[in-house]
């Protein structure tokens, strides 16, 4: 329950003194209004002190309100803006509540609402409250039978969570589907959708020999880009099974793509809702990143099955046990499916740029925090990325086998059950005979810890030892830090760079030690030159690591370290060096990096998706992270300058892997054709940085047969403000008139150019036809990629990106308040913004003081600015 303030307490968590073992729920459903008649089974829970019945419920129009079958009067209820009160309840009962609502005045997205014809819920986390009253709550978990009714021409698809258990017909034209969910489910998993769809589908067998039926729907005239999407969902499956013994339980699989949709997807029991943008795929429309977006997504919800929906969550502040451990999951399918190295390298690019961020700016929190006012705004970097970087430090620390072991436990233990972090640490606690209670520390901690390490070499003695110390810098509200339990994987080199074998005395392993103290002093003994360390291979530890390595040394790291990660990551150190001119021998460091990339373009034997990922910089955000005020003038300008540095020296090994890569290019949807077309672009947008002609780019534009390659040319036309851009971009544009996937794509383009006239074109998206404030996809598209994206422009000196981004705001927060708070949340980073750029922020965050309506941005703002 909510403290005066409206925050609500991890400590204040009670158990519901009402438990509610069964649903039957109806809807009457219709665009305009719908009606949904509620029958809860309700029982006091005798472990429980007694308490009158307090439902959820917002936005519903009562129409009628029984117990047992007998019509309530309206002295014995309250009805109040939040909910139903109903004091008097004596004992187990049947309640039955009739109530309308109206989705297709519901913009919000949370709740029943319409889009393009078709009705879709989305209940997570507290949306379940706009179609009935409810315990709305995650640790309640009813059974349901669910019953749809509605015109058949106009739905003539009605589905629901669980499986189907009839139908029929209804006089004028109407009809009606049951479904029936045997699985305990708390209503932030129900869903339905109604509407005219058409679908691809499989039957499978499952490991436990049941049949099921698996379904992609769409509206008619996507359904053929519906393909790959059910055959990831098969993977995931399969993928299940195979590595963590997941079999599904229900006798249909139902995924269906909605063009309005708020997140990426969700996960509701059997019954998957997806934006479209992660289901829909084909040659014409799709890059490789959509794919494999795609396929990661798909993985993801579906893995939720187990990890979220069979085994639920006690509360709210366990948000992470959820989605961390699903998006580890997720993880792991991709890594197993695909390149191992290059999926750790995009999933480290993405926490250090972002959760790094997140970590270290205004609305650092911890992977669980202590209290929220608005759960929707912790839907987070932190909650899902640093949550599943928790669990990958447990498997790192546990090994393979023993982390299955207490995943089987958690699985068993508490299937139908609402679990906590605590449950979760308790598993893998017995299954490993292992300590956790200090490991526990990294759910209740902010802030990224940072790993300082010195080393010193004794040449009488042999002896090498490294000083390790860590530390947590403080966050909001978290002053002092203790000392966490992490993994510090570690390995030394010779000068000839063969793998020392020597384990340090008294402590851990050749190549793994755990960290528990502030401080650590590892000593190697019998070593007959300083050898070379590398650190936190697969960066297994989500850690700021700080040693002084020189330039020659990490040139040196890039090519002997075993560890893939850790090779790329040698490249990222020395660029990020020489991007802020940390290294006193600059000139040679700056060398250095060039002649590591050239050499890695030049070696036949390098996986072309490895060396593509070793030419991306630092960008802009990472570079942030790795300074204590942001000089953005500084980091861009650096950035330009060695980009177009290492295009001038490397031209004609570019163009040469440019074309020598034509042929692996033109392949399929493999791995090998996938990293062929991404180093084949890297190679032609630094290119195209010599070439103001841009004679290149426009003819792979022109001659492009994927999405992959025309939308990677566009791309470099567009940021080297070519000749040809805006003839280019106007045939795209009218190639894919009336796809608002790919029309999505163009706009980003627009938003992103990196040019302070960037801002004048976003005002004109603004005021032209493609703006569409009610469509979460074009809105991100539009000012998501603007404010997150493009850095030269949102963070133009003189203000003017923060205004517009702040004028749009209020607006959308009146359609949209999820939208509108992740788009604010662009100014996570502000207080460490150097010069007049800190002082422009907080007057756009000043003006937007008491212009927002809802909770959401309302909270946001007030963390933002405390
Ligand atoms: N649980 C979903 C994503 C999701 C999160 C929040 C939502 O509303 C606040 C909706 C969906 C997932 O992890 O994919
Ligand atoms: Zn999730």
């Amino acid at each position: 329950m909510s403290r005066d303030d409206g925050s609500i307490h991890l400590s204040d968590y009670r158990p519901p003194a009402w438990r509610i073992p069964r649903v039957e729920i109806e809807f009457d459903l219709d665009a305009d209004a719908t009606e949904v008649t509620t029958r809860l089974r309700l029982e006091p829970d005798p472990a429980q002190p007694p308490a009158p019945l307090e439902l959820d419920g917002e936005d519903l129009e009562l129409l009628a309100i029984r117990v047992d079958g007998v019509e309530l009067p309206p002295e014995s209820y309250v009805l109040g803006e939040r909910g139903l009160r109903i004091p008097d309840l004596d004992g187990a009962c049947t309640l039955e509540t009739r109530v309308r609502i109206r989705p297709s005045a519901n913009t919000r997205l949370e709740g029943l609402y319409a889009s393009r014809g078709a009705l879709f819920t989305q209940c997570e986390a507290e949306g379940f409250r706009r179609i009935a009253f409810m315990l709305d709550r995650p640790d309640v978990m009813p059974v349901w039978d669910i019953v749809l009714r509605a015109d058949r021409a106009r739905y003539p698809v009605l589905l629901a969570n669980g499986n189907p258990v009839g139908g029929g017909e209804l006089p004028d034209g109407r009809h009606l589907a049951r479904w029936h969910n045997p699985h305990a489910t708390p209503p932030y998993l129900f869903a339905v959708v109604a509407g005219d769809f058409g679908c691809v589908q499989s039957e499978i067998v499952a490991a436990d020999g049941r049949n099921v039926r698996l379904a992609v729907w769409a509206a008619h005239a996507d359904v053929p880009r519906c393909r790959y999407a059910l055959g990831a969902v098969e993977r995931a499956l399969r993928w299940d099974e195979r590595r963590f013994g997941r079999v599904y339980d229900l006798d249909v699989f139902n995924v269906v793509a909605a063009q309005d949709f708020t997140m990426g997807a969700m996960e509701n029991k059997g019954l998957n809702i997806f934006n479209a943008r992660y289901v829909l795929a084909d040659e014409e429309t799709a890059t490789d990143a959509d794919y494999l977006g795609i396929e990661s997504v798909i993985g993801h919800e579906y893995f939720h099955n187990w990890s979220g929906n069979r085994v639920t969550l006690r509360d709210w502040f366990q948000l992470s046990l959820k989605e961390g451990l699903t998006v580890f999951r997720d993880q792991e399918f991709t890594a197993d499916l695909h390149s191992r190295a290059v999926k750790r390298i995009e999933d480290v690019r993405l926490l250090r740029a972002r959760q790094f961020a997140e970590d270290a700016g205004s609305l650092a929190h911890p992977v669980r925090p202590p209290s929220y006012r608005e759960i929707n705004n912790f839907y987070t970097l932190t909650i899902y990325e640093k949550g599943a970087e928790i669990v990958r430090m447990l498997y790192t620390l546990l090994g393979e086998a023993t982390f299955r072991a207490g995943m089987d436990l958690y699985f068993a233990r508490n299937d139908g059950r609402a679990a906590t972090v605590e449950d979760f640490l308790a598993a893998h606690a017995e299954a490993s005979g292992r300590d956790l209670s200090q490991f526990a520390r990294w759910y209740a901690q902010a802030g990224t810890p940072e790993i300082r390490i010195r080393d010193d070499y004794d040449a009488a003695t042999g002896t090498y030892t490294l000083e390790i110390a860590q530390r947590t810098p403080p966050t909001p509200g978290q002053p002092d830090k203790h000392p966490l339990h992490m993994p510090l994987r570690f390995a030394l080199y010779d000068e000839a760079g063969r793998r020392l074998r020597t384990a340090p005395r008294g402590a851990g392993g050749a190549d793994q030690v755990e960290l528990v103290a502030t401080r650590h002093r590892l000593r190697f003994h019998g070593l007959s030159a300083r050898p070379l360390p590398a650190f936190n291979q697969g960066f297994a530890a989500p850690v700021k690591l700080d040693f002084p390595y020189s330039p020659a040394q990490l040139g040196r790291l890039a090519r002997c370290e075993r560890d893939p990660f850790n090779r790329w990551d040698a490249l990222q150190r020395l660029a990020t060096g020489v991007l802020l001119e940390r290294f006193e021998a600059h000139v040679e460091a700056q060398d250095g990096l060039s002649a590591a990339l050239g050499a890695l373009l030049d070696d036949p034997a390098q996986d072309p998706a490895f060396v593509a990922e070793c030419l991306v910089l630092p960008d802009f955000d990472t570079l942030a992270e790795s300074v204590q005020a942001i000089d953005v003038d500084s980091l861009l300008a650096a950035r330009e300058t060695l980009l177009d540095q290492l295009a001038f020296e490397h031209a004609e090994r570019l163009r040469a892997r440019y074309h020598a890569l034509a042929d692996a290019a033109a392949g399929g949807l493999d791995g090998a054709a996938m990293g062929a077309r991404r180093l084949r672009n890297l190679c032609l947008a630094l290119l195209t940085r010599l070439d103001r002609e841009a004679a290149l780019a426009q003819a792979q534009f022109e001659g492009a047969r994927s999405m992959t390659d025309r939308l990677g040319a566009l791309r470099c036309l567009v940021e080297a403000d070519a000749q040809g851009r805006h003839a280019a971009m106007e045939a795209f544009a009218a190639r894919h008139a009336g796809d608002d996937l790919v029309t999505d794509k163009w706009i980003a383009l627009v938003a992103m150019r990196p040019d302070a006239g960037a801002q004048a074109e976003v005002r004109a998206l603004l005021g032209s036809s493609h703006w569409t404030p009610t469509n979460p996809n074009r809105v991100r598209a539009v000012l998501g990629s603007f404010a997150r994206a493009n850095p030269t422009a949102f963070h133009a000196a003189d203000g003017s990106g923060y205004a517009l981004l702040a004028e749009q705001l209020p607006g959308l927060d009146a359609i949209n308040p999820q939208v509108a708070a992740r788009l604010l949340g662009a100014f996570e980073s502000w207080r460490r913004l150097a010069g007049p750029r800190r002082e422009r922020v907080r007057e756009t965050l000043d003006g937007l003081q008491g212009r927002f309506a809802s909770s959401d941005c309302r909270d946001l703002l007030a963390r933002l600015l405390g």
